[in-house]
């Protein structure tokens, strides 16, 4: 049994839905030919948010995950476009009148262009210009919000952007990525003590998270005792060590005499968990950036589960191992993204069966989870893939921009509204 309180429902980003989101970093990297498809008019979720909220709600949703675009909300260095704030509050307003809880994130993977152009998280002022900008969010909607997110993936941000160099800015350097890392964590301190010193009084008493993306490693070959070096190298940068710095705010392990001086003090109120994959690491040398292997194909491996339409290992033992992992930082856990794509909607209906079936197994080994957020309410713009994986609870037709309510939505609402379990063969057409 799922307690009552427990919020479903799913989880979107604004660059991925809104569409024409043109003062972004990523719209000038779409722009300038770095990617297969554009993400133009999107979902037009920025127009449609009610209807799609609308339909949240009829699949018995009482919570909905979204991020706020910052490049509307200041389009040029300490210009606030008004009418872009206005919005987001109509949004809370939309959220809260159809009952679904809001999840806010400030940061999901896109900048403001001049934030870009002028440096971006390197430029000296960054976390400055940062904390300007929540202060403004927390402004306008504070008081209406109770679950933040700071920072949506962090580390999978700086891997894409600053070391396999397919995302904006387009670099590949282990010692940026490191840089980058520690003012991700530097802004999340401050961002963190910004909503609860500017929040803690108001009614709604803030929760403060960070979503983090977890994968297994698995060792390509477990007889090779490089192979499984290069596993927990990987596993413990990548999972580990990610998520400690994010909930002590600083990168130093804890048995460093400065760690200690830097004192006990935390930064996260609950862990976000965003799960979808397992890899297989083989080792790959000595130096840099190869101390943490290279994922092996997964064709050499009898024993993996199916992949989704982007060939990631769909592995839902997965979702338990992670949620395990995660209760060493005794912090409640939400899990912010879940999901597959495929054009295979019977996919996503076992998906969510086997996923939640992991879920509560953790759960009734008292693994504290407040929710579930599954990935995603639309088809939407996945980054550098383009449009083709399909993500929804709900199709896009990005011809017409119908909305068409898949199986799997129905199957996910029904246990949500049962809050256990249903056998799959229940599903209503
Ligand atoms: O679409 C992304 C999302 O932006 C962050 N988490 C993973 C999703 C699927 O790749």
């Amino acid at each position: 049994m799922f307690p009552p309180a427990f919020l479903w429902g799913a989880a979107t980003s604004a660059h991925q839905v809104e569409g024409h989101n043109i003062h972004s970093d990523w719209w000038a990297w779409e722009a300038s030919g770095k990617v297969k498809e554009r993400s133009g008019a999107a979902c037009e979720h920025y127009e449609r948010f009610r209807e799609d909220f609308a339909l949240a709600q009829q699949l018995g949703h009482n919570a909905h995950r979204f991020s706020i675009e910052w490049s509307r909300i200041e389009p040029e260095p300490g210009r606030w476009d008004e009418g872009a704030i206005a919005h987001y509050q109509e949004v809370i307003q939309a959220l809260r009148e159809r009952a679904l809880e809001p999840v806010v994130t400030l940061f999901h993977f896109t900048s403001p262009q001049w934030f870009s152009e002028q440096g971006g998280w390197r430029h000296p002022q960054a976390i400055e210009r940062f904390s300007r900008y929540v202060e403004r969010v927390l402004e306008a909607i504070g008081s209406s919000v109770r679950y933040w997110v700071t920072f949506n993936e962090p580390m999978i941000y700086v891997y894409q952007g600053y070391i396999a160099g397919v995302w904006p800015p387009g670099q590949r350097s282990w010692t940026a990525a490191f840089r980058i890392f520690e003012r991700l964590l530097h802004a999340h301190t401050v961002a963190y003590h910004l909503i609860h010193s500017r929040l803690d009084h108001s009614a709604r008493k803030p929760v403060v998270g960070v979503a983090k993306h977890m994968v297994i490693f698995n060792s390509c070959n477990p007889r090779s005792w490089k192979d499984r070096f290069a596993r927990w190298m990987r596993h413990r940068c990548f999972n580990g060590v990610v998520a400690s710095a994010f909930d002590r705010g600083h990168l130093l392990p804890r048995f460093w005499l400065a760690a200690k001086r830097a004192g006990y003090r935390r930064y996260l109120d609950f862990i976000g968990l965003n799960y979808y994959t397992r890899d297989f690491v083989h080792f790959n040398g000595w130096t840099g950036g190869k101390v943490f292997g290279e994922v092996c194909s997964l064709a050499h491996h009898r024993d993996t589960g199916p992949r989704n339409s982007l060939g990631w290992e769909v592995y839902p033992e997965g979702i338990y191992e992670s949620l395990r992992q995660l209760t060493r930082f005794g912090l409640p856990i939400l899990i912010t993204e879940n999901g597959v794509c495929t054009n295979d909607d019977g996919q996503r209906v076992q998906f969510i069966h086997d996923h939640l079936t992991q879920v509560s197994r953790a759960m009734s080994e008292g693994v504290p989870v407040f929710g579930y957020l599954h990935w995603s309410l639309l088809d939407n713009y996945e980054w550098h893939e383009g449009f083709a994986p399909r993500f929804g609870l709900a199709e896009v037709d990005y011809a017409t921009q119908e909305r068409r309510v898949r199986p799997s939505a129905r199957y996910l609402a029904a246990i949500a509204k049962t809050r256990q379990m249903v056998a799959m063969s229940g599903v209503p057409p």
